[in-house]
């Protein structure tokens, strides 16, 4: 039998790092590299996560490990009901290190301060080097977000942008943007229409592995939220790329017009339902963007769609990365208004009758998905309006996306829509009435309740919510300029009209059970 090779570095990769280029990866011999893979009740149960996430994750890890294996890599792969697992991150390196006896450790950047923490731990752990690899998969790296930052007043999404949009050369013409413009959002507001051809994403029959994740995940985890039923998900690299080509070929040339629409029944609209794909590593986003820029230069888009999608990768999701450290593991427990209500149970089970929630919430329990303007007009906007403490509702986001992890989910969450940081990422909250539901939707007119009254049985319950929000946060909000006509609007109301507005959200306040919140 000839000797193995001794293990020279021991490579962890977690459940959002199945990216084949990793950077902890670049340039090992294969032959004394051994990639560690865990599946560890820690991860699974941290937050009570969706078992539609759950089933996601271990099966694409369980492919990945596959496909590393097939590219010649040593891979040590943990699977969750191994007898011996110890059920965290540090212990089964722990045991791998036991097993394989590196020389060292090397390790990408994790995505959440918690795993951070147990990294920086490892050296001292183990008595071996361990080198923390900076995770090139994002465009721009701590230290570039920090020099972007610094001496700013204000972190102003937009000029960030344009510095990634100079950086990456996407839709340029030397210094000057395509186009002679920056953002095309402007038109990028329509509502849509639901006779309008809809373009569909892929479907993905369960393989054998799979299948046999979404055993494990239905017999052990009973007491999570979420539907497995009709599993559909891309698991592997190349699944995630045929979806991608569909999303482009289908619905990238309307993915502008109808960014904020939101129709009944249809669960996808233009969305390119890639996230699950990117956060996870199957696809690479500055791929994405030079595809969606050679779709535009081919003609096949219009440049209203594809600068709106490269924005929504190079800007907003490498500025909420550049937040989320930034801010440090503190920014978790912000919470501007000092709201404390917990929410409601119907957002574990869907049972409401207001139509918008009901929309959002039954797609999001199946799919463990929702487009950007359900996750921010309807439930986040309801949660806000409602009061509830901003660390619940960024708990809810984490556990119910297939795509949340925290350097994501929070500062959208907590940030963008719930204000919790006082508006370090937008100039005024995102709160709406059922004006701008009605505005982008056809949820109003399937309704019980009438989005054109503020009082009374079956007024809308945003209505009164929203007024009662302003009128309630009147002392930290009322110096907002961007506020300053909707406080005009709210100071001109006959008296009796405000109390009677504030009196029917105290008793849709009141209706509200708080035995939804979650226990951790
Ligand atoms: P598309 O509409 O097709 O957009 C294209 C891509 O742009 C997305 O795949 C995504 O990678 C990126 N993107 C768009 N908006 C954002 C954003 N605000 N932040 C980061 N990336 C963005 N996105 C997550 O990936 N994970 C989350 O946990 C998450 N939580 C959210 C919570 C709230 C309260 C809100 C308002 C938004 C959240 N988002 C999150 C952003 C956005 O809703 C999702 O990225 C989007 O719905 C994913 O679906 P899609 O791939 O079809 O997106
Ligand atoms: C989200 C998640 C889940 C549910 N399970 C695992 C797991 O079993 N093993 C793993 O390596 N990663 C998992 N993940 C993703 C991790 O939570 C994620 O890598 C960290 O939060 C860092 O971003
Ligand atoms: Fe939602 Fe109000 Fe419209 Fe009903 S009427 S769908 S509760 S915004």
């Amino acid at each position: 039998m000839p000797t193995p090779p001794a293990c020279d570095v021991l490579v962890p990769v977690l459940g959002d790092q199945l990216s084949p280029d990793l950077s902890s990866l670049h340039g090992r011999d294969r032959a004394t590299t051994v990639i560690l893979m865990m599946e560890v009740v820690d991860e699974t149960t941290y937050v009570r996560h969706h078992r539609r996430k759950i089933a996601f994750i271990l099966s694409a890890m369980r492919h990945h490990a596959e496909a590393l294996r097939a590219d010649g890599w040593i891979v040590d792969y943990v699977e969750l009901d191994d007898p011996d697992s110890t059920g965290s991150f540090t212990g089964e390196v722990a045991r791998s290190v036991a097993r394989h006896a590196p020389a060292r450790i090397a390790v990408t950047e994790p995505g959440e301060w918690r795993v951070r923490g147990m990294m920086d731990a490892w050296e001292t752990m183990f008595g071996i080097p361990v080198a923390i690899h900076t995770d090139d998969r994002f465009i721009a790296s701590h230290a570039d977000f920090d020099a972007w930052a610094e001496g700013r007043k204000q972190l102003v999404m937009e000029f960030f942008y344009r510095d990634m949009r100079r950086r990456t050369g996407l839709l340029m013409n030397g210094r000057e943007p395509e186009g002679d413009r920056w953002n095309f959002d402007k038109e990028n507001r329509k509502p849509a229409t639901a006779d309008l051809f809809m373009p569909r994403p892929l479907s993905f029959a369960p393989d054998a592995i799979t299948q046999g994740v979404l055993d494990l995940v239905a017999a052990r985890f009973p007491d999570h939220p979420g539907g497995l039923d009709g599993f559909d998900y891309a698991v592997t690299a190349d699944q995630a790329r045929a979806q991608a080509d569909t999303f482009f070929a289908n619905a990238m040339p309307k993915f502008g017009d109808y960014e904020d629409a939101m129709l009944t029944g249809q669960r996808h609209l233009w969305h390119s339902i890639l996230s699950p794909y990117l956060n996870a590593g199957l696809l690479n986003p500055l791929d994405l963007c030079r595809r969606a820029e050679a779709e535009y230069r081919a003609g096949r888009a219009p440049l209203n769609s594809v600068e709106g999608y490269i924005r929504q990768i190079i800007g907003w999701r490498e500025y909420m990365r550049g937040i989320y450290w930034r801010e440090g593991p503190d920014y978790v427990h912000r919470n501007f208004f000092e709201n404390t209500r917990k929410l409601p149970a119907f957002y574990w089970t869907g049972e409401t009758d207001m139509h918008c929630m009901k929309e959002a919430l039954d797609q999001t329990l199946e799919t463990a998905h929702a487009h950007h303007i359900q996750r921010l007009m309807v439930t986040g906007n309801y949660a806000l309006l409602i009061g509830a403490d901003p660390f619940d509702v960024h708990l809810w986001y984490l556990e119910i996306y297939i795509d949340a992890y925290e350097w994501v989910s929070l500062p959208n969450t907590l940030g963008m829509s719930q204000f919790g940081d006082g508006g370090l990422l937008g100039s005024k909250p995102y709160a709406g009435s059922g004006k701008y539901i009605d505005r982008m939707s056809d949820y109003c007119g399937r309704c019980r309740y009438d989005v054109f009254r503020r009082t009374g049985e079956g007024a809308c319950p945003f209505n009164s919510l929203y007024w009662d929000f302003l009128a309630r946060n009147e002392d930290k909000l009322r110096g907002n300029r961007r506020l300053s006509m909707q406080y005009r609007t709210w100071d001109k109301m006959a008296p009796a009209e405000r109390a009677a507005t504030r009196a029917q959200a105290a008793s849709h306040l009141a209706s509200l059970d708080e035995a939804g919140a979650p226990v951790y």
